[in-house]
């Protein structure tokens, strides 16, 4: 039997422009597709002989492999039916699942007789419903799929009937059948290691590592405590090496994330996983998700010593009452205290927060605006907003699921006029299908302020220096908000009125709006405004600096008789205080400075940016080597139009240029 396993369509949300008109190439998040290579492993180990290829669509996309045009869909349904499969088995996410819809209809369309099987946390929930609104699909996997999907092989190779396999909802001619529920596997270990080596790009895609399953807790908004049965189960410690070691020595991957909700349930676990990484010096570093009611003091120098570089946290909210209401029921301040320790220790604390829960009050919305910057300064990294998204799997649904009134703001897959129409009318047409296309109402909060919350994370991590000095010029966070939801509202109303994205703006749009605050609190002489300032030259320079052509090597071995060139784009921006310092310190004002200084942003070695400081005179040498100088001459020229009566052969001048070719602003292009 033939079968080809496909991923969901993953937009990369960080990469996406506000543009509303279809995107060439369209920005994908590949990944390491690590539920459907355990599937690949579990039905090898059955025996049975199934030919099982993976396909990760978002990197084939990225690769170029299927053009975003009209045939967008044809061209996917080409590349998954070139080998005449007998089944297709589809991973869906959420919001991704009316692709997958499509996709599963235009295979039916070309290939009558393929089978096509569903699973994954968008369809598990759906169960019957979904076979019975959309017949293209024959099988639907519920929740964990190993031992389910193994047993639809091995009965569809020996043509028995699929009546007997836990966890499977089927189609039996007109009928649509549920069979039982199947119970979790209870030792992961069990499990055969996931086939790595069936997805090619494995050395270069983000990498997860499946190290356990399933979280004890119950908050309402959550769905994926649900999907693993709250089955709290993680696989041993020796296991996880092995499939490190194998990662590390077959792959070359020395960094990975460890796919598991709640990583530090169990500290007996932790401490000896933690041992037996440190012992094996793997030099491996990776990143974990938990709770900060799980983790403390001990756990985290533990983590940190044996490569733990990221921690994400879900915090959620920053009232204490929707703490209680939403189930979470974490301590704030304890939390703020863990996520600075762990900022300490040097792991990087990621923390998210939830905007739009339905019994949202104005006090705990603007708890969570003021908690959202309160956390990302105390973690010093990253913080996260997320517009609650309606999921079937959470215990939140039944309650509100005839509450979701609305469109979400959130950006769907940029594609051409045909495909958009389609995915647009599968959305209307069955809402409850694609709930988290939609958005829960909040009948006590005015909803702009929810959907402006919707992907603003990027535009306000973007600035993480700014927040600290801007946001005590207003009476709470949250008044900066409200301000920022009505001046994009307005904006968006006068230039694209018909838009759905009423409240979404671009990185430069949240640069105008910082600098109409500036000039509405009167602040223009402040920090803040040259903060604002140097943010937006770095954006400039980001979009308009070239890459270089060619990257020497850094010399610093030059002298008076050496010729020194430019070799790359620069921009050099005067400021009348020392940014290196307001970066680098939080209360820093760099108003004792009086002299110029220059920062000059270049592309001197691949697509990002350096950015630099330097003097009056370095700025001036830039200026002249854009074609080839002497250095003797170049500091005699540099000496007389900066009025400097020192000698000729000064050393400070020398150093100036040869601190240029080691941040290889300039290059020597012929030796003493
Ligand atoms: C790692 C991860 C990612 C990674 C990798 C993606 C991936 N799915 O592997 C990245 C960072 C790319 C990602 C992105 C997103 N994710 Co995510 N992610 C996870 C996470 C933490 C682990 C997934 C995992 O590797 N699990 C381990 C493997 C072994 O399990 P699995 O992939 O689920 O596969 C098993 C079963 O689902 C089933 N199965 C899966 N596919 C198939 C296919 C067939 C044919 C069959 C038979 C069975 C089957 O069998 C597998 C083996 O048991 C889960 C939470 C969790 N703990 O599961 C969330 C989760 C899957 N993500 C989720 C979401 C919502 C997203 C985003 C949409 C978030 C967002 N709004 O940006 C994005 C989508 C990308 C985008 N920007 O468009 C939700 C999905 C909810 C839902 N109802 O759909 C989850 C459940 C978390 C949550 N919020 O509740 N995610
Ligand atoms: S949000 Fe986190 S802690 Fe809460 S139930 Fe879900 S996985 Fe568990």
């Amino acid at each position: 039997m033939k079968i080809n396993l496909s991923t969901s369509l993953h937009l990369d949300h960080g990469r996406m422009p506000v543009a509303l008109q279809p995107a060439v190439p369209l920005p994908m998040q590949s990944f390491v597709p690590l539920g459907l290579l355990s599937l690949k492993a579990s039905s090898d180990a059955t025996g049975i002989g199934a030919d099982i290829n993976v396909f990760e669509l978002n990197t084939m996309i990225e690769q170029g492999k299927i053009p975003n045009d009209d045939a967008f869909y044809s061209h996917i349904v080409k590349s998954l039916t070139h080998n005449d499969p007998d089944m297709i088995g589809f991973m869906t996410d959420a919001d991704s699942l009316h692709h997958t819809v499509l996709l599963a209809q235009a295979v039916k369309a070309v290939a009558p007789d393929t089978l096509i099987c569903a699973g994954g946390p968008a369809v598990s929930p759906l169960r019957g419903t979904f076979l019975d609104r959309f017949d293209a699909f024959d099988y639907l996997i519920r929740g964990e799929g190993e031992e389910t999907f193994s047993e639809l092989i091995e009965t569809l190779s020996s043509d028995l009937s699929p009546a007997n396999i836990l966890g499977l909802t089927w189609r039996q001619g007109d009928n649509i059948r549920e069979n039982p529920e199947r119970r979790p596997i209870e030792n992961l270990d069990d499990l055969p290691i996931p086939a790595f080596d069936a997805y090619e790009d494995i050395a270069n895609a983000p990498l997860y590592l499946d190290v356990g399953r399933g979280c004890p807790f119950s908050c309402d908004f959550c769905a994926t405590a649900p999907f693993w049965n709250r089955r709290f189960r993680m696989k041993s410690p020796n296991r996880v090496l092995r499939e490190i070691r194998l990662l590390r020595e077959r792959f070359g991957r020395n960094h990975v994330n460890f796919s598991h909700d709640i990583f530090t349930c169990d500290h007996k676990w932790v401490y000896a996983f933690c041992a037996c990484l440190r012992d094996e010096s793997l030099g491996m570093t990776w990143t974990c998700s938990t709770r900060t009611d799980v983790i403390n003091d001990d756990l985290l120098s533990l983590m940190a010593d044996a490569g733990c570089e990221e921690i994400y946290y879900g915090i959620e909210t920053g009232s204490p009452t929707m703490q209680r209401r939403m189930g979470k029921k974490l301590d704030l301040k304890r939390s703020l205290d863990i996520v600075r320790m762990t900022a300490d220790l040097g792991i990087r604390p990621v923390t998210g927060f939830i905007i739009g829960h339905p019994e949202e009050t104005p006090e705990s919305f603007s708890d969570t605006i003021s908690a959202y910057f309160e956390f990302l300064k105390a973690g010093k990294h990253r913080s996260h907003i997320f517009t609650l998204c309606p999921f079937q799997e959470a215990p939140i649904y039944a309650k509100y699921k005839h509450a979701m009134n609305r469109r979400a703001e959130y950006f769907d897959l940029p594609l051409t006029e045909t495909p958009t129409a389609a995915a647009e009318a599968l959305l209307k047409t069955h809402p409850d299908i694609f709930s988290s296309a939609y958005r829960y109402d909040t009948p006590h909060v005015d909803e702009g302020l929810v959907d402006a919350s919707e992907e603003i994370s990027p535009k306000l991590a973007a600035f993480p220096k700014l927040w600290g000095r801007l946001l005590p010029h207003y009476s709470a966070a949250m008044d900066f908000y409200r301000r920022w939801m009505e001046w994009i509202a307005t904006q968006n109303s006068r230039a694209h009125h018909n838009s759905r994205f009423k409240h979404q703006g671009t990185l430069n749009e949240m640069l105008h709006f910082l600098n109409s605050e500036v000039e509405r609190l009167k602040i223009q002489d402040s920090v803040v405004a040259d903060l604002i300032r140097y943010e937006q030259k770095k954006i400039e320079a980001e979009s308009s600096l070239r890459d270089p052509i060619h990257i020497p090597e850094p010399s610093v071995s030059i002298d008076e008789s050496s010729t020194v060139m430019r070799h790359c784009d620069y921009m050099a921006v005067p400021f009348q205080r020392k940014m290196s310092d307001v970066l680098s310190d939080p209360e820093a004002t760099g108003e004792n400075e009086t002299t110029t200084c220059w920062v000059v942003f270049a592309k001197t070695r691949d697509k990002s940016l350096d950015i630099l400081e330097v003097g009056e005179k370095g700025v001036r040498i830039l200026g002249l080597v854009g074609k080839p100088w002497g250095v003797r001459s170049l500091i005699t020229e540099i000496r007389s139009s900066t009025q400097d009566n020192e000698d000729a052969s000064h050393p400070c001048d020398l150093n100036i240029i040869r601190d240029l070719i080691s941040n290889r602003l300039l290059m020597e292009i012929s030796g003493p």
